[in-house]
């Protein structure tokens, strides 16, 4: 054919319709875990199958194989086509079989792959496709170990991709196709560099033109290139453009500007394969000085780190979900996101290139490494699939490669000094072999590692291998201070002046269940989940040098050996795992949005519980504007706003009272419901009364909508306890035990308790009333013996026997309470009384061995 005709073949089969087919390939799985092998179910996919047992069954959540089958009809047509199947993620060990024929194994669960089946397909016929998932505990494979749950599943999209024989390279991890570069870019230019891989898979040479069109924001075609090239059966060849774009659209999070480029290859007496990726023109840098600069203008990173499950879901959500958080962050004003640890959903990269999030994407190499050539080579591969599927993302400005690698060697005492130095030297190879390759794929983008608050990563010097380091900080919370943050920061800062530093994460645990004025910490409140987060904001915004902080997390998230307020659930959530908001998300709004935000806070704290009218209550408003209005009880109080914050610290009657704030335009209002404490004895006829003892915090079950309101020490005319102390695991952490609780979902209301108590006093008026006593044993190793056999009790075990007696208006009504053995150890125990009194109630305890215990007290009048 003459080269005209060749072009005229080129521009019809352009006009015709494009010939690469994709469809999902979801629906109707037949699926079977090895658990189970009898016990077949029809699934979709996205699919786990630890949706539930991760929440369920903590640690002990299923980790095996699991089995995918369904049959799929070729057409004849197939035979002149290429067939894939596209994964963009399966946990963690997938193989795929068509007719019964192995095709491929793909190892980590975390990126896309592709396997090519069009040689085992065959054309006209039914044929069968089975696919083998396994979320064993690996060792070749990261993540060993990690705070999240390990879901198995085909947990994202499947698809069926066909294309003509000559078509845009499919093959292994390059699931984008075509690597589009911007080197160089200024307000006057952008360079372009673009590299297509193009495969020949038929039985002859071929002929190709590949030509590329690019479009700006608009959409507008702005220049078209093209390149012969010419193809042996069953070749690939890397073809390249460069193109400079005047004047370019900047993308930035205020402007997203998102560029298209469309490529197309096109051979004779074939048909056409068209592709197309978005991709922008911005530039950036990390001083380890004067921090990130986008675009040539300084902008402090602030956002969060997101997990990919979802209340009752797992990991295995619709992309409308991930889409939908996404939008969640860039509503709060954050203009940065990490992908926690280990890449997302493809779905993810493109609605932060929309929105203008700037992203932080790792591989999950974490917590520890294994010291073999098999788990360096997997995750070298994860960095290499990651950076190439999402290397076009505009979004995307730094590869992440490492979590708080050091963190199990650090606190595992079981290592001998030599293991330790051996485990350190092959965590540091596998950090410059990670480095060299990502700088290798990507030379244009920040590699990045984060750390533990720990000397070993500046002594091994791994610290200085990636071009920022992340700080994942928890004082306030795992250790004590929250002035020690900006302390540490200041320290690094001077030690390694040159090191570009970032806060990678940060965050308390809060419970909305949880809620107090005077907040500790790990008493899992909203309050201190607000203090914290302002003071780290704070400490943040006075450091130039720091480049940003991601908040830990965006939202609770599973991890199955966690015993939080909420077992099974790391609560360091700014939302909950259902994606309702916890008030700390409206602090970042009104801390980081320019559009006037006023919220008035406390939406699951709305019942308060004052002494009477001279206690003064919070009210905390959240905005952005200088001053702030409360209107309360016909009154109006004005409050300047500090750090997004308008404090009130008013005395209300009793009663339901409307709050409203004002700032400009805008108001807020909610209801909140006064009770004064002095009164709640002679209401007795109306209201019950809960407290929860052993803690300064305010309960709130959300099922029976009950107030547990915080202790209180006895004073005559009133209620209380008498004598005793707060049960505490440690002197710093407010929390009691961080044991699940069995037999309950009201953990935090036992978790908190008095030990050693000598009385329960209310000063009530004749009548009949029930007395519930809540308790837990809250010790592993509380002795179940019988205090009767003391005397052949050895003393090791009497040191953990505990065994009290109740008495109420001095007649005993419990002898030898043992909660370990008459209840179980670390389970909700509850024993209501009803009694008879002519005035007054007095619940005491008497220790035999051990100490009294008491984790809540209910009193009813019948
Ligand atoms: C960390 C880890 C993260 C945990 C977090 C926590 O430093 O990087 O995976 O979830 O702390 O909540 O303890
Ligand atoms: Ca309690």
């Amino acid at each position: 054919m003459k080269k005209s005709l060749f072009f005229l073949f080129i521009c019809l089969s352009l006009t015709a319709h494009s010939q690469r087919n994709i469809q999902s390939l979801n629906s109707a799985w037949k699926f079977a875990t090895e658990k189970e092998p009898g016990k077949t179910e029809i699934v979709n996919i996205p699919h786990t199958w630890n949706a539930e047992d991760a929440f369920r069954d903590g640690k002990e959540y299923f980790r095996g194989k699991g089995t995918y089958e369904k049959t799929i009809f070729a057409p004849e047509a197939r035979k002149d086509q290429q067939v894939f199947l596209k994964f963009e993620g399966s946990n963690q060990v997938t193989t795929v079989f068509v007719n019964d024929q192995q095709i491929g194994e793909h190892r980590g669960g975390y990126t896309g792959f592709v396997f090519d089946i069009s040689e085992a397909l065959v054309p006209g016929k039914e044929n069968k496709i089975r696919i083998e998932v396994d979320n064993s505990h690996n060792l070749d494979i990261p993540p060993l170990d990690a705070d999240f749950n390990f879901y198995g599943g085909i947990y994202r999209d499947l698809w069926l991709v066909t294309t003509p024989k000559v078509h845009f390279e499919m093959a292994n991890e390059d699931a984008g196709n075509i690597l589009i570069k911007t080197p160089e870019v200024s307000e006057e230019s952008g360079n372009l560099e673009v590299e297509a891989r193009v495969v020949n898979s038929s039985a002859g040479k071929k002929k190709t033109e590949v030509k590329i069109d690019i479009f700006d924001p608009a959409d507008k075609l702005i220049k078209t290139l093209r390149k012969e090239i010419s193809l042996k059966a069953g070749e690939t060849k890397k073809v390249n453009f460069s193109h400079t774009v005047n004047n370019p659209e900047l993308w930035s999070p205020s402007s997203p500007a998102l560029y298209r480029l469309e490529a197309s290859v096109s051979a004779e007496g074939s048909e056409n394969d068209i592709i197309d990726s978005r991709f922008g023109f911005r530039w950036f840098e990390a001083d380890p000085e004067k921090g990130f600069f986008l675009n040539g203008k300084p902008m402090k990173l602030i956002g969060a780190n997101r997990h990919q499950d979802f209340e009752g879901l797992g990991n295995a959500l619709p992309d409308k979900l991930h889409r939908r958080d996404y939008e969640m962050i860039k509503e709060m004003g954050a203009n940065f996101i990490r992908t926690a640890h280990y890449p997302q959903d493809p779905e993810v990269y493109k609605i932060c290139d929309e929105l203008g999030l700037l992203v932080w994407s790792e591989i999950p190499v974490i917590n520890d490494v294994t010291d073999s050539e098999a788990y360096h080579e997997v995750s070298k591969k994860m960095q290499r699939e990651q950076i190439l599927q999402f290397f076009n993302h505009p979004s995307v400005i730094m590869w992440g490669y490492m979590n708080e690698i050091f963190i199990r060697l650090v606190f595992n005492n079981k290592l001998t000094e030599e293991e330790k130095r051996e485990k350190i030297r092959t965590s540091v190879e596998l950090a410059k072999k990670l480095e060299k390759q990502t700088k290798e794929l990507d030379p244009y983008r920040l590699s990045v590692m984060a750390l533990h608050e720990n000397e070993i990563y500046n002594t091994s010097k791994i610290a200085d291998i990636p071009d920022v380091i992340g700080w994942n900080l928890y004082m306030g919370w795992y250790g004590p201070g929250l002035e020690n943050f900006g302390k540490f920061l200041d320290e690094q800062h001077e030690r390694y002046p040159d090191r570009p530093l970032f806060i990678s994460e940060y965050g308390p645990g809060a419970d909305i269940r949880n809620q107090t004025s005077d907040p500790k910490p790990w008493d899992y409140s909203e309050a201190y989940q607000l203090k914290l987060h302002r003071s780290y904001i704070r400490q943040v915004l006075e450091r130039d040098f720091v480049l940003g902080m991601a908040a830990w997390n965006f939202a609770d998230f599973g991890s199955s050996f966690r015993q939080d307020a909420m077992p099974y659930i790391n609560q360091k959530g700014l939302l909950n795992m259902d994606r309702t908001k916890k008030d700390i998300y409206h602090y970042y709004r009104a801390r980081l949005l320019e559009e006037p935000v006023l919220y008035l806070a406390g939406k699951n704290f709305t019942e308060r519980f004052p002494q009477d009218s001279t206690e003064e209550l919070q009210f905390t408003v959240f905005s952005n504007a200088a001053e702030v209005i409360l209107n309360a009880n016909g009154k109006k109080y004005t409050s300047e706003v500090e750090e997004g914050i308008a404090l009130f610290e008013i005395s209300l009657p009793e009663g339901t009272h409307k709050l409203t704030a004002t700032a400009g335009d805008l108001s807020h209002s909610r209801e909140f419901r006064i009770r004064y404490r002095r009164n709640l004895l002679s209401e007795l006829d109306k209201n019950d009364l809960l407290i929860n003892v052993g803690t300064h915090v305010q309960y709130h079950d959300p099922v029976t909508k009950e107030v547990w309101i915080a202790d209180q020490e006895y004073r005559e005319g009133g209620f209380g306890y008498v004598g005793g102390k707060i049960y505490q695991k440690s002197k710093d952490k407010f929390q009691g035990t961080a044991s699940d609780i069995q037999g309950t979902e009201n953990d935090p209301l036992f978790q908190t308790m008095r030990e050693g108590i000598d009385s329960y006093k209310f000063d009530v008026q004749k009548g009949t009333y029930k007395v519930t006593l809540l308790f837990a044993e809250p010790e592993y190793s509380a002795s179940e013996e019988n205090i009767y056999n003391l005397s052949e009790v050895s003393e090791e075990k009497a040191a953990t026997l505990r065994s009290f007696d109740i008495s109420i208006n001095g007649e005993k009504v419990k002898k030898d309470l043992n909660l370990a053995r008459d209840f179980g150890r670390i389970r909700a125990a509850e024993i209501s009384f009803i009694i008879r009194t002519e005035k007054g109630i007095e619940v005491s305890f008497s220790s035999n061995l051990g100490k009294s215990l008491l984790s809540a007290i209910k009193l009813e009048k019948l």
